[in-house]
Order: C-alpha cells, then structure tokens, then sequence
C-alpha cells in the first residue's frame, strides 16, 4: 500500500452551482468538505488538481447546437470562474477540459494542464497511482473520470460526502456510484479516509 496518492477536485465552477446556468441541486454543499480534503492532501505534500469545464461558445455540448446542456461555462465567463467559496492551493493545478467543440467528453482524463499536458500524462510525471475524486457532477464527471482512471490503470476512490449529481433522470447518481464500485473503484468520506 505505497501507492501515491492524488487529489481530483472536479469542477467547483459558478454556473455548477445554485444560482449558476447548470446549477446542480445542493451543489455548494460540498464546498467546504471539498476544503477539508484539499488542506488534508495539501498538508501532506500531496498534488491537488482541480478541473474546470471550459466549453468553447458553440460546441455541440449545448442544447442550442444539438446536444443536452443550457450554455454553461464559457471559456472566460463569469460562471466558468471557480467558486468563490473553494480554497485552492497555489500549487493546485488547473485541468481544462471540454474543449472539443465536436464531442460532448465529461472525462476529466480528457482534460490538460495550463501547458496542453493531457492530465494522465501529468499524473505519470508526479508517479500518481491512486487517484481520490470529489466535486460536481456525480453522474457526469466524477462518474466518466473514474470509470477513465480505472481503464487506465489508476487506482480510484470517490469520496461520497463530496459529490452531487445532475440526476436528469432521478436515481442517476445512486446507478454511477454503484457503476463505479461494480468497476473497482474504492469509495470514502473524510472520517474513513485513508492516504496510501
Ligand atoms: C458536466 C454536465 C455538463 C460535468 C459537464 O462535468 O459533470 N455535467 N457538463
Ligand atoms: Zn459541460
């Protein structure tokens, strides 16, 4: 169990939450347990990365252009911005992802550093081998990241008491986790968690 761990805050973001273009129900509600985990791996000298979705204007994301979603976190926009409430590291690293105009992709594997590094690649350099995901949106993001991770050859937990689903179709969020345990992936909440 030497395992080196990192942690994946998904997308804390204005219009993720109540009030925001996509808001997703009792979504703030994480924020501060999210906080909590962000100081545990800090103090442990352990990565923190923190996903954004940044969507393109038009993409076929977007109800408008044939896909599912309201217009939702803009590149650049006031409800791309992180929530004012989330405590980030200087050293957290911010992950973009979503930016394929063509391809409605949640992973957030799929994603890349500030400097165009896919975040697999980045997890490798830092010799990351269990990565522990929390943050929004349970059915969406957490859900197809983790899923990524595991084909991928990480390790995952989702922490349970810092996620929130969409739930377009009620009982979304209890299926992912259920699909994401069935997958192999570990689940804990703050009083159970264990660093490798
Ligand atoms: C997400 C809905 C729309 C997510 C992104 O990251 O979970 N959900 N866009
Ligand atoms: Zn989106």
């Amino acid at each position: 169990m030497t395992d080196k761990s990192a942690l994946l805050v998904v997308d804390i973001q204005i219009d993720f939450c109540p009030g925001g273009a996509l808001s997703v129900p009792r979504g703030d509600e994480i924020i501060p347990v999210l906080n909590r985990y962000i100081e545990r791996f800090h103090r442990a000298g352990l990565p923190i990365f923190a996903t954004r979705d940044w969507h393109p204007a038009k993409t076929s994301h977007f109800k408008a252009f044939g896909g599912t979603w309201p217009v939702h976190c803009v590149q650049g926009s006031e409800g791309a911005q992180f929530h004012p409430g989330l405590m980030l590291p200087d050293n957290a690293i911010i992950i973009s992802k979503g930016m394929d105009p063509n391809r409605d992709d949640y992973s957030a594997l799929h994603g890349a550093d500030p400097n165009g590094i896919p975040l697999p690649e980045v997890l490798r350099e830092f010799g990351i081998e269990r990565i522990f995901i929390g943050g929004l949106t349970t059915d969406y993001c957490v859900r197809e990241s983790t899923l990524e991770g595991l084909r991928q050859g990480f390790r995952v937990t989702v922490l349970t008491d810092a996620v929130r689903g969409v739930d377009l179709k009620p009982g979304d969020s209890v299926r992912a986790l259920q699909e994401i345990r069935a997958a192999g992936a570990d689940t804990t909440t703050f009083e159970t968690l264990r660093l490798y």
